[in-house]
């Protein structure tokens, strides 16, 4: 008769409480988390036991996080989206209109946890307006790395497929902007589903329900991950000074006062720069609702734990 056994696995898709598991010979099996505290997200490493059957294996213990992305739930508690990443992919089209400000908090909940952060903006082939122009030039002066494809053409993937080859990547963004398409793209072989935007609202209809890791031929592993309207980063893992806008961030040494919000203080740098046009002004209003929301679930929740060690 054999014995229960524990071996150590990788989450590569959450379906709720559900998890599906690859362990270190590439077997994958469905698990279920032991007790409600394990919050586990898609990119966990995790310890695991299964029973002398082999029919139940269930996730024990969640190993530590190199990164992670924090949302906050609608109570305000920190919900971790996915772990163990080294980029944040934010995926745009020019249907449904690109939402920057949700980029924006993307973004900066990423270089909260030291995660590189890449803009695509996908659907080329649909034509992007001016706009993208400056917005691209913003991303670019945090760090971002910025890019227009198709995957519907396939121009531009090429581009992409090289800047994922040794990440940990990724997708997000609203519903429709075509993640899943550009996975297809990426890994002929997925073949997984995708959908027309729903014709009245131009909106997507959140045809991906489950976050999922693929391993991508040309190296690299990208995680598909379901369409969301909005987004807020969790304030207990975001930088309390800058809240993670890097830009606002190289600005802020030159505020008057060292505690500086950048709202409305005197001598404030970053506005100052807002107001010049030396950062983007949209970046700035950015920012400002970003702090207004982060004061808000402070004032609900309490101050900011210290942020803990990364992830
Ligand atoms: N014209 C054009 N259409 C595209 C492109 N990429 C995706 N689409 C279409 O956009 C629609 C939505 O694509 P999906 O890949 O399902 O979008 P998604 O971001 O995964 O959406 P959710 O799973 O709901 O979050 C589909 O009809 C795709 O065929 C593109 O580059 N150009
Ligand atoms: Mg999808
Ligand atoms: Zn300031």
């Amino acid at each position: 008769m054999s014995a229960a056994h524990a071996f150590d696995a990788e989450v590569i898709a959450t379906f709720g409480r559900r998890v599906l598991l690859r362990d270190a010979a590439g077997g994958t099996v469905e698990a279920r988390p032991l007790g409600r505290k394990l919050a586990i997200a898609c990119g966990d490493r995790v310890g695991c036991v299964s029973d002398a059957h082999h029919d139940e294996v269930r996730v024990i213990a969640i190993h530590p996080r190199t990164t992670a992305i924090w949302r906050s739930n609608l109570r305000g508690d920190a919900e971790v989206v996915v772990a163990n990443i080294s980029h944040l992919v934010a995926v745009i089209a020019p249907r449904p209109a690109p939402d920057y400000f949700l980029i924006d908090r993307y973004f900066a909940a990423a270089a909260s946890s030291g995660i590189a952060s890449i803009l695509v903006a996908n659907k080329a082939d649909l034509g992007y307006d001016e706009e993208l122009g400056a917005e691209r030039a913003a991303y670019a002066a945090i760090g971002a790395a910025t890019l227009e494809c198709s995957a519907a053409s396939g121009d531009g993937v090429d581009a992409l497929r090289e800047l994922l080859q040794s990440a940990t990547a990724v997708l997000v963004g609203q519903s429709g902007v075509g993640k899943s398409s550009l996975v297809n793209a990426l890994l002929p072989c997925a073949a997984i589903a995708t959908a027309e935007l729903v014709r009245q609202t131009g909106e997507g209809r959140h045809t991906t329900t489950a976050a999922r890791l693929y391993d991508l031929p040309s190296g690299g592993r990208l995680i598909d991950s379901p369409g969301v309207r909005d987004f807020a980063p969790a304030i207990s893992h975001l930088e309390p000074g800058t809240l993670g806008y890097a830009d606002v961030a190289w600005l802020a040494a030159d505020c008057r006062f060292l505690d500086c919000r950048h709202m409305r203080e005197p001598g404030c740098a970053v506005a100052a720069a807002a107001a010049s046009g030396a950062l983007h002004a949209r970046r700035y209003e950015s920012y400002r609702r970003m702090r207004r929301l982060y004061e808000k679930l402070v004032a609900a929740r309490g101050p900011a734990r210290p942020a803990r060690a990364p992830g």
